[in-house]
């Protein structure tokens, strides 16, 4: 019975043919994976990657597991080694890639096993341009996305990138899931708004999980 309690108001909502919101999934690991995150920066700091085109990103980025997904003026692609402490990713929380399969799952994608997991962090004034995520080989895999702390507007358009986004708020604990027809969609993040969030005043967290091999 207890275990019940709140669960009510849990949506999963199909907000395209292969992208499914999970409200609140990740909301009782909030803590674990904020804890997680704190430890990771301190092995792999969040930094502001250089586009190819030679422009900072306003979004500040790390990973953890096998592979990290990297920007320079050479191009987008996934690393093995982070490039500022020359040693691997620190390893993918246990936490981390069960929550990611289980949501994969819950969204009909049985067996997703993440490789990577992009950590975006963003302050008042940050925001991420539509763009589509096409560096990962295996576009029949699925992402999974977990946003944590403060409110967001996620943008997210058509199959081109002339189309209107559409948008909706993500909050602390939800899950997105982008797959098949989804996969390539353009989308991107709204600038943030200043705000404050118990767990993590004014910021924004966003765990990204790609197959990427
Ligand atoms: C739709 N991150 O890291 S996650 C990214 O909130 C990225 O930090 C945003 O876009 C963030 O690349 C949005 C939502 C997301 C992620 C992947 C997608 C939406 C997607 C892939 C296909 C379609
Ligand atoms: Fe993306």
């Amino acid at each position: 019975m207890m275990e019940n309690l709140f669960a009510f108001d849990r949506r999963q909502l199909a907000l395209d043919q292969g992208a499914v919101l999970l409200e609140g999934f990740a909301l009782s690991l909030d803590r674990v994976l904020l804890d997680a995150v704190g430890r990771i920066a301190e092995a792999a700091p969040f930094r502001h990657l250089e586009t190819p085109g030679g422009r900072r990103m306003s979004v500040a980025m790390t990973n953890t597991g096998r592979l990290g997904w990297v920007s320079d003026r050479r191009g987008y692609r996934y690393d093995e080694i982070d490039p500022i402490s020359g040693r691997p990713w620190p390893t993918m929380p246990k936490a981390f890639a069960e929550m990611a399969r289980n949501a994969a799952a819950a969204a009909g994608f049985d067996g997703f096993a993440p490789e990577a997991c992009l950590i975006n962090r963003y302050e008042p004034g940050t925001k991420l341009s539509l763009h589509q995520d096409h560096d990962e080989r295996n576009l029949d895999q699925p992402i999974v996305s977990v946003s944590l702390g403060v409110d967001a507007t996620f943008l997210w358009g058509g199959q081109t990138r002339g189309d209107r986004p559409q948008r909706i708020t993500v909050q602390n604990g939800d899950v997105v899931v982008w797959g098949g027809p989804a996969r390539l969609t353009f989308h991107g993040v709204d600038t943030l708004a200043d705000s404050d969030h118990p767990l993590t005043v004014a910021l924004r967290y966003n765990l990204t999980f790609r197959t990427a091999a």
